[in-house]
């Protein structure tokens, strides 16, 4: 039977973050993000365009929860601002801001929608990149896990679904470039590579304090994960030459052999560490066990892919460019592998050798340019089947054996694509940003099948 179904209980979702998608960036005493400082300075998002109101979710939650109903979600994956909770950053906590959470989380949990929690999503509080430039410092890991615990000791008795950090390569190595400004995202110029390195190290130790600092302030038994965008090397064919290759290119593959080794195994990888010789960040006595901390998941982000094959060369391996032509979706990195989907959960489990390790996708998604037709409908046949091919892909995953528990749709709606502003839309809901009319498109009715089925339609 080619039904596609999955087992009971796999767990169905939608993610979005705190900037994205709250708006009310002055409500409540919140204190500016480096997002809101990187998209006031002109130039740098596309249009102009801020996360200043956004989808205005701050005051519009209850809507927002219904569409949720309306899906048939019972998992929702939301981020937590820093600047909401500890304005400056570090010190005193704004009890406003955590009233917000408060009401969103009542309010899920009221319509039996178990929240999970990032506790971090890229909005780190400005004050901090005043003081000592973030994450270029190693005292953004202590301030963070001083904020997580001002958050778990106070929205504990409501959320056991903690994830600690959104996609570190995105806000350390997009955002710290090598003597050119950064393009992407919120950060600093800076003279090395190392300092680069320097950069995400940081952030993993973050991770491995908070992972501890949940633990500690829990007050009931919770689940932590962390949320990695890890880039996943896809053999050219399933032959047992390209999978040894696709399996040894991991390491090297975007940032995966100093951010996913480190986190899963407690080790850079040993094939980056050579890459890179003196560019290696420098590691403190105890660093390592600190970011190798036990997770009760991991949440795994995934787009797309990189080729790759066997090679008569040194290293065994070539990363593949893509034709001209190559199918991608509104993005121009958005190349079109659902493969991808599979492969990041068998390297997961057989590259990094953790087969132990439940895996959740918290990201999966696509943006298409999407219109409004004249009957005031959205038909995005592209997104279904951008989806569709994925979640076969994950279903292949499963069927094998492989520890895939759950799928976090990206996105519940449109939102603030980050330095492409609102020209990127990734919603299975349109947001008519005008009016903020709410508009769930033809993949909303889509994935709410599938839910509904627990199977791919
Ligand atoms: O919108 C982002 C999200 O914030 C992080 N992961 C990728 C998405 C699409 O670019």
């Amino acid at each position: 039977m080619s039904s596609y179904q999955f087992p009971e209980g796999f767990l169905w979702g939608a993610a979005t973050a705190s900037y994205q998608i709250e708006g009310a960036a002055e409500d409540g005493e919140r204190k500016p993000s480096v997002w809101d400082s990187f998209s006031a300075t002109p130039g740098r998002v596309l249009n102009g365009d801020t996360g200043g109101v956004a989808c205005d979710h701050y005051h519009r939650y209850e809507e927002d929860v219904k569409l949720m109903v309306q899906l048939g979600i019972k998992h929702y994956r939301f981020s937590i601002a820093w600047p909401r909770i500890i304005p400056d950053g570090r010190g005193a906590v704004n009890e406003e801001g955590v009233d917000f959470y408060k009401r969103l989380v009542d309010c899920l949990r009221e319509h039996g929608i178990t929240p999970h929690a990032t506790l971090f999503h890229w909005d780190s509080p400005q004050a901090l990149e005043n003081l000592y430039g973030s994450w270029q410092s190693r005292e953004m890991a202590f301030d963070f896990a001083d904020y997580v615990t001002a958050v778990v000791s106070r929205l504990g008795d409501r959320i056991s679904h903690w994830m600690t950090i959104n996609e570190i390569t995105c806000f350390t190595h997009l955002g710290y470039a090598v003597d050119k400004e950064p393009p992407h995202a919120p950060g600093t110029r800076v003279s090395s590579l190392k300092q680069v390195w320097q950069t995400s190290h940081h952030a993993l130790l973050a991770h491995g304090l908070a992972c501890q600092a949940i633990r500690t302030i829990s007050p009931a038994r919770c689940s932590v994960a962390l949320v990695d965008n890890l880039s996943v090397t896809v053999p050219i064919h399933e032959s047992p030459v390209h999978i040894k290759a696709a399996k040894k290119a991991f390491h090297t593959c975007g940032e995966n052999g100093g951010i996913i080794f480190p986190a899963l195994t407690g080790a850079y990888s040993p094939a980056l560490l050579e890459q890179l010789g003196v560019n290696a960040p420098d590691i403190q006595e105890g660093d390592l066990e600190t970011i190798h901390q036990p997770l009760d998941a991991l949440g795994f982000n995934i787009y797309t892919g990189t080729y790759v094959r066997a090679a008569d060369n040194e290293v065994g391996y070539e990363f593949l460019d893509l034709p001209k032509g190559y199918p991608r979706m509104h993005m121009p990195w958005l190349n079109i592998l659902p493969e991808s989907m599979y492969w990041g959960i068998r390297h997961i489990s057989e590259t990094l050798g953790r087969e132990d390790l439940p895996i959740l996708i918290t990201e999966n998604g696509c943006a298409s340019q999407d219109e409004v037709n004249v009957k005031g409908e959205v038909i995005d046949t592209d997104r279904i089947m951008y989806l569709r091919q994925h979640l076969k892909s994950a279903h292949r995953a499963v069927s094998e054996g492989y520890p895939l528990k759950g799928y976090f749709v990206w996105s519940l709606m449109d939102n603030f694509e980050w330095a492409w502003g609102y020209d990127r839309r990734f919603g299975i809901t349109y947001i008519d940003y005008p009016t903020q009319q709410r508009i769930p498109k033809a993949s909303f009715d889509w994935y709410r099948e599938c839910i509904r089925g627990n199977r791919v339609v």
